[in-house]
């Protein structure tokens, strides 16, 4: 087995060459002109900490060269890479900078798994001659992690998208608000006609965390991000590759706000905080003019610190909003996220009001037939996390130490979230946008503990999200994860040693 057969996700075209070996030497060189300055730092510092080679960036090229390329790679959209080895070098091409950050994730893998070592080791740097074609599936591939629960440092959030980005996984999606907390600053705006007082979120709802007992410990972490922390972990994750999509859930998920905002609620008295991890039974009011007036601010502030497209206002488990309200209230946030200039994504309940064109539906439980006819009729993009295949809190087996265990079905290892196909109940390929995994945390304390419950898990899923059907295969993508766990080993990220694959 050679390190062409190991490659996770897997590429669309890989062909082995009959020709010699590359073999880096300690006098190569990285060849990139200065739109590809970025991806080739980043392979420089991989390779250089691997090697322990100088490997200079220049823009000459000669034989022995790794050489990065911006060009028209093979028609296979804008994250298209293409990767040609031979004796006399390697050569990676592509049209964007996504593109090259995709290709050099595949070339780190070529490279033995040593390569990962934080200290020079004396391996032999030899990759088969190879042509690689590859391009993803879907074009979104996130994660998310649910911030509110639990807090994560902004140290926190950019170590968890140096793991998930080598895998191409390119969306981190993050859950700011929910009924233990409000996670993200909101400025005091001048024109503020009912007194609202913002600063109220993060200094009250910033303190606030789910506590389960079973949990280590107990009670979740506090902390918010002010919004440079939140422009901070967004410019990191794009030299990753990685958007940022923010979420505030509402009308359900939302008595963080009700404490901290006593014009929200009807008798106008602030909620006691709460650290319970039940959901399903807080809401806000449809018919006070505050509440309206109160999330065109907070959206037209995050929408003006988000660099992405998407704008996520959540939508789900508004159990004790009624549905009249619920859809007076959606129809009325859906407007005012749109009108902020974003795509406004929510979860799938809010597909029971009418979508601004080019709606993100996230399909997690639940009803698919009105996800379908609004794919069908508004043209709405699906993002699909069904939490029999992407949820990456539940439980491996019944005895693991943390994660939950409602989702029926479960509890669930790589495989179920490997075998199935996120094109299903009709929906077309062009009507998915993507697939996410998300990572709700009321039993998760730390990334060590997040790393956990995602890996293998999200290896699964960026598969699925990046490889065709055609290229997968459930009894090769064990053999490859098996491959894979020295590598994880390697960057020091606590993964799951799923019993029935054999780990290298
Ligand atoms: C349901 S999934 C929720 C979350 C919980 C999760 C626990 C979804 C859209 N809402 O509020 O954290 O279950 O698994």
């Amino acid at each position: 087995m050679n390190t062409t057969d190991t490659l996770i996700p897997r590429p669309s075209h890989v062909a082995l060459q009959d020709s010699p070996a590359f073999r880096l030497a300690p006098t190569a060189r990285i060849r990139a002109t200065a739109p590809a300055a970025q991806p080739a730092e980043q392979l420089a510092s991989l390779l250089r900490a691997g090697t322990g080679f100088e490997l200079p960036i220049v823009e000459d090229t000669r034989p022995g060269d790794i050489s990065l390329e911006f060009a028209e790679a093979f028609d296979g959209g804008p994250e298209a890479y293409t990767l040609n080895v031979t004796e006399d070098g390697v050569r990676l091409t592509a049209r964007t900078q996504a593109g090259l950050f995709n290709g050099v994730q595949t070339l780190r893998q070529l490279f033995p798994a040593s390569i990962e070592k934080a200290d020079a080791s004396s391996a032999e740097w030899v990759i088969p001659a190879v042509d690689i074609a590859d391009a993803p599936r879907f074009a979104y591939r996130g994660l998310m992690l649910d911030v509110a629960r639990s807090f994560f440092t902004v140290e926190e959030v950019k170590a968890q998208i140096d793991v998930m980005a080598q895998f191409k996984l390119n969306a981190l999606h993050l859950h700011l608000t929910d009924d233990q907390s409000w996670r993200i600053e909101i400025h005091e705006p001048e024109q503020n006609p009912s007194g609202l007082p913002y600063a109220q979120l993060t200094a009250l709802g910033g303190q606030g965390a789910v506590e389960v007992p079973a949990a280590v410990p107990a009670r979740g972490r506090e902390g918010f991000y002010t919004q440079q922390d939140f422009k901070d972990i967004q410019a990191y994750a794009a030299t990753k590759n990685v958007l940022v999509i923010p979420e505030i859930d509402f009308p359900g998920h939302v008595n963080a706000a009700l404490a901290a905002i006593p014009q929200l609620n009807p008798d106008g008295q602030a909620k006691p905080m709460s650290t319970t991890p039940d959901v399903g039974w807080s809401t806000f009011s449809a018919d006070l003019p505050a509440t309206y007036e109160f999330v065109r601010e907070v959206l037209s502030q995050l929408a003006a610190i988000t660099d992405g497209p998407y704008l996520h206002i959540g939508g789900d488990e508004a159990h004790v909003t009624g549905h009249d309200d619920y859809v007076a209230m959606v129809q009325q946030f859906v407007r005012i996220g749109a009108e902020t200039g974003k795509t406004v994504v929510g979860w799938n309940e809010f597909a029971a009001v009418e979508l601004p064109e080019g709606a993100v539906i996230q399909y997690w439980h639940g009803d698919f037939a009105p996800v379908v006819r609004q794919a069908e009729e508004s043209g709405a993009k699906v993002i699909m996390s069904p939490a029999a295949n992407t949820y990456l809190d539940q439980k491996y087996a019944s005895d693991s130490p943390i994660g939950l265990e409602w989702v029926e079905g479960g509890p669930f290892t790589w495989s179920e979230y490997y075998n199935w196909d996120p094109a299903q109940g009709g929906l077309k390929d062009h009507q998915i946008l993507g697939v996410e995994g998300p990572l709700w945390t009321e039993t998760v304390r730390n990334n060590e503990q997040a790393q956990w419950l995602l890996y293998p898990r999200a290896v699964s899923l960026a598969e699925v999200a990046w490889s065709g059907q055609e290229v997968r295969n459930a009894g090769d993508f064990r053999r490859r994860l098996g491959a894979l766990g020295e590598r994880l080993a390697q960057q020091g990220v606590a993964f799951q040693a799923a019993p029935d694959v054999e780990w290298s």
